[in-house]
């Protein structure tokens, strides 16, 4: 969702605005801008086209500055054109852009209009400039510190103001932002890794600060005014390739890392110890009897697999329940829950206000299960387990999700283990199982070119059914979500026993039914909503495990997976559905990486 980048230097700073921004384009944007402070006053670039657009608009009207802030814009309020792109001004003064809504903008917006101020764009965002620059009395810090009590909802911001050419201000509440540390010259980003290249040491701004940069100091000061001391932590340049290699998108890219991404997330020791999730995990484990997952999309249906896993492996009680949802409900807390918060970035919006949410009602077993390690959740959480899948671009996500479930079976074995129910012949057998995960991924990926030739027939479609049972319905759920993601295709996904109830109205030839066919204890149940689907001319594709003895014939497509892979088996049966999105996808000639309206890091609620 959007970036925002800024600094103050003493050199032209558009080039590192420029760069920092293209380091965000991954989360997913619709518009981009960019303002420095020269001669006296603001100016702007913005364009609806990618950053590239942007940065050939700067060479060519010789846009240049010490002074400087950027963006790229996933609309929330006003359509994706140029005059709501950010950065927005306030009567050529002021400069800001902004990520996340502001609740009360209407009510502000009469107040402002009141005082004289004329919107020209459809944003919730100009009263922040507005507002700002109505507060502004020579001192931008101050005036910032005063707007921001009168505002609800979302907001990072970065801020510029043309009386003072050497400063740019910033401020969070709900939204990430971090600062970086120079030498004579500080920035400001939406996540560390916009400045890598500038810098490595960072100052990741807490709920309700407000920051200065200046050339040669930083100040922030906490929700309540004080100046405090934030730490500095040093963030290694991110070193990790960023490169297509011979890939066609980023998404294929990162379905072909699962199996390292994968065995990188493995831990190393041959035992489940609870020290894995932190130091203070063996008390908070031996103090639990159930357990609360939330999440959203893709991290929510990870947190539905381990729902079984938990409670079939450990026996603990769990609950999965959608952030966004929880977050607004009337809930009974329960001491003695372990709160998990599964997300790829740790920043997801909705997933952090969840975790305040549950710790504001007095859960105190919190753990995170995410990608970033310097993420608001990992550091929110009193345990934390971090994924290895290294930097996801795609927004459709795969080897995240994949990364999530080894974390979450690792979580479940643990648990059973203290909990008795895991002994050291069955934790051998997890860990063996864990460890040759990486290889039983490399012989899936290896059923690419059978995948491919599915997926011309999927991309004329434009309704498909997924079916799964037992563990697997979470993973037909995840197979559905990628086809509609990329392809756009209408898919719908059902545990194989609903179909009856419901859904089986649906099926004729014109809908295919994708079948997750694991070799499990639901197989034969399984092949009887099959024949369901074949007596009403339903077309079946099947993912069917090759000790199955499922064979393919008219109407009954059939793709033979590896042996069973018991309680693992999700992990690799998930591998061929993201194949077949992604290549009905390409069929369909859709944009794989950045698929239409959506983003990847969803900071916004
Ligand atoms: N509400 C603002 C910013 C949107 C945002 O944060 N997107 O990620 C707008 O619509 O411009």
């Amino acid at each position: 969702m959007c970036g925002i980048v800024g600094a103050v230097a003493q050199r032209n700073i558009v080039p590192v605005l420029i760069e920092g921004l293209r380091r965000l384009e991954y989360r997913g944007y619709d518009s981009c801008g960019v303002a420095v402070l020269a001669g006296g006053e603001p100016h702007r670039a913005r364009s609806v086209a990618r950053v590239a657009d942007l940065d050939e608009q700067v060479r060519e009207t010789h846009l240049e500055g010490f002074t400087g802030i950027a963006h790229t814009r996933w609309a929330t309020h006003g359509a994706p054109v140029t005059n709501n792109a950010h950065p927005i001004f306030s009567r050529n003064a002021l400069a800001l852009v902004h990520n996340g809504i502001i609740e009360n903008y209407e009510s502000l917006r009469d107040m402002l209009r009141g005082k004289g101020y004329e919107f020209v764009s459809q944003t919730d965002t100009e009263v922040i400039a507005h507002l700002i620059h109505s507060l502004y009395r020579g001192d931008l810090f101050a005036a910032v510190r005063e707007a921001v009590q009168q505002l609800h909802g979302a907001y990072a911001i970065a801020v510029e103001h043309k009386d003072q050419p050497d400063t740019v201000v910033g401020a969070r509440q709900g939204s990430p932002l971090v600062v970086g540390l120079g030498e004579g010259e500080n920035f400001l980003a939406s996540d560390a890794l916009a400045l890598a290249g500038s810098t490595e040491h960072f100052i990741f701004l807490e709920e309700g600060d407000v920051c200065e940069l200046t050339l040669e100091r930083v100040r922030v000061a906490d929700r309540d005014g004080n100046d405090v001391e934030r730490e500095v932590r040093t963030v290694a340049a991110y070193g990790g390739a960023v490169e297509l290699g011979p890939y066609r998108h980023f998404m294929q890219k990162e379905i072909f890392e699962q199996p390292r991404a994968i065995g990188d997330t493995i831990p190393q020791a041959d035992s489940f110890d609870a020290s894995l999730f932190g130091d203070a995990a063996a008390t908070a484990f031996g103090e639990i009897d159930n357990l609360l997952i939330l999440a959203c999309g893709t991290s929510y249906y990870s947190g539905l697999t381990a729902k079984y896993w938990l409670e079939s492996i450990a026996k603990i009680p769990t609950q999965v329940e959608i952030a966004s949802e929880y977050r607004y409900r009337d809930s009974v807390p329960n001491p003695k829950s372990l709160v998990v918060v599964i997300s790829q970035s740790g920043e997801t919006a909705d997933t952090l206000a969840a975790l305040k949410h549950a710790q504001s009602l007095g859960h105190k077993h919190t753990l995170s299960i995410c990608n970033v390690g310097t993420s608001a959740m990992v550091r929110l959480t009193e345990l934390s387990f971090l994924t290895h899948a290294g930097r996801e671009i795609g927004v459709a996500s795969t080897k995240a999700f994949t990364t999530q479930l080894v974390a979450l079976f690792v979580l479940a074995a643990t648990l059973g283990k203290l909990r008795g129910h895991v002994d050291a012949s069955l934790e051998a057998q997890y860990v063996r199982q864990l460890r040759h995960l990486p290889a039983a991924l490399n012989s899936v990926l290896a059923l690419e070119p059978q995948i491919i030739a599915w997926s011309e027939d999927f991309s004329r479609k434009e309704n498909a059914l997924f079916l799964g049972r037992g563990l697997h319905y979470p993973i037909a759920l995840e197979g559905a979500l990628k086809l509609k993601e990329i392809s756009y295709i209408h898919a719908e996904a059902y545990p194989a026993g609903e179909l009856k109830h419901g859904p089986l109205a649906l099926v004729t030839e014109a809908m295919p039914v994708v079948t997750v066919a694991p070799n499990d204890t639901l197989l034969e149940k399984l092949k009887s909503n099959m024949q369901e689907v074949r007596a009403r001319g339903g077309e079946l594709y099947v993912f069917a495990d090759s000790d199955t003895r499922i064979v393919s014939e008219e109407g009954l497509h059939v793709i033979r997976m590896p042996e069973h892979y018991g309680l693992l088996s999700p992990i690799l049966h998930v591998v061929p559905l993201q194949l077949l999105a992604y290549h009905t996808a390409c069929s369909r000639g859709t944009d794989v990486d950045k698929p239409r309206n959506l983003a990847k890091s969803v900071t916004v609620e």
